[in-house]
């Protein structure tokens, strides 16, 4: 079985191998990213002061976009509300990370979540996004979570679990996208990356707050909700999942500093400026691997290297009071 930390030495191997031209073709190890954004009601609740919890994602995908990638990436945006998904770009377009920026903007509210259904249709679309070469597949997910709308016959669809990740019922819509995850197949429990399986990192940015479902006016009008559970259990679950497939896990509320809800590209301290502090500690972890969601690792490599270095020094003086 391939553990973690052997995947992050392999990811960490193949940056290297890239930075120093080992590579003749790149083309065997691009990185397949697919942006789920979540533009549900909920989604206009605010954030950290002034901003909805959509600004907030906004802002952190094209943070993410910004960053100097290791390896070439292919791009898919989707968004989700009401029935199901937008697929706003697929892979075969090869859009280039600011034409994927355009579209993140364009981005507007709409209405119920079929987060289930949506998150396991996206895992299919990695999956069977050129499955027979090896490519980094990840799924970045954008979410408040509170998944109420997934059809009975969808195949992620469940009833909320009643105990938390990692405890999770069978059958519930929670087990369902994990092992969608971690194996490919959504009623499939296996181990995330045991022999034959896909490996894909889910990243999730998750942005909530702590007033109960129930104890706050509704964005969403659900006839039928279906799947409800809480921000807690949301939190634990993504957490679990980001973690179990290697991805990382940030959530954000109104009580997170501002320059850490959506921090800048090349700001690894997150004090919303990028200068001679980030520099230093990006050298400070040079060459080094790292956990997921690392600050200095700013395209998710699993490495602090030149492509991270680059991206503070493209964005050198971004956010400081001269
Ligand atoms: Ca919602
Ligand atoms: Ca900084
Ligand atoms: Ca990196």
């Amino acid at each position: 079985m391939k553990n973690v930390s052997q995947r992050v030495v392999s990811r960490a191997a193949i940056g290297l191998a890239c930075a120093v031209g080992l590579f003749s073709s790149a083309a065997s190890a691009d990185e397949h990213v697919l942006i789920l954004l979540d533009r549900t009601g909920s989604m206009g609740a605010t954030s950290v002061p002034g901003k909805t919890r959509l600004d907030v994602a906004k802002e952190r995908i094209k943070t993410f976009l910004k960053s100097a990638p290791s390896q070439p990436r292919r791009y898919a945006f989707w968004t989700f509300d009401d029935a199901t998904y937008s697929s706003i770009i697929n892979f075969s377009q090869n859009r280039s990370a600011a034409q994927v920026e355009l579209e993140v903007d364009a981005v507007t509210l709409g209405g119920v979540t079929p987060l289930a259904h949506s998150a396991c249709a996206a895992i299919d679309e990695l999956i069977n996004y050129l499955p027979s070469e090896f490519h980094t597949k990840r799924l970045y997910l954008a979410t408040d979570g509170e998944e109420n709308n997934t059809l009975s016959t969808d195949q992620c669809y469940g009833p909320p679990s009643a105990t938390n990740y990692p405890n999770l019922d069978v059958g519930s819509w929670q087990w369902k996208v994990r092992n969608k995850a971690c194996t490919g197949d959504a009623n499939s429990p296996a181990l995330c990356g045991s022999p034959g399986m896909p490996t894909l990192l889910v990243d999730i940015d998750h942005l909530f707050d702590n007033i109960s479902f129930a104890a706050r006016p509704s964005l969403e009008r659900t006839r039928t909700p279906r799947g409800f559970a809480s921000f807690a259990s949301d939190a634990t679950f993504f957490s679990g999942l980001s973690s179990e497939t290697g991805g990382r896990y940030v959530s954000v509320t109104p009580s997170t500093p501002p320059a850490q809800a959506a921090p800048r590209p090349g700001d690894a301290s997150l004090d919303g400026c990028v200068n001679v502090l980030d520099r230093s500690l990006v050298l400070s972890q040079f060459g080094q691997t790292v956990a997921p969601g690392a600050s200095t690792d700013f395209n998710r490599d699993g490495i602090v290297n030149i492509y991270d270095y680059n991206t503070v020094l493209q964005n050198y003086g971004s956010g400081c009071t001269p």
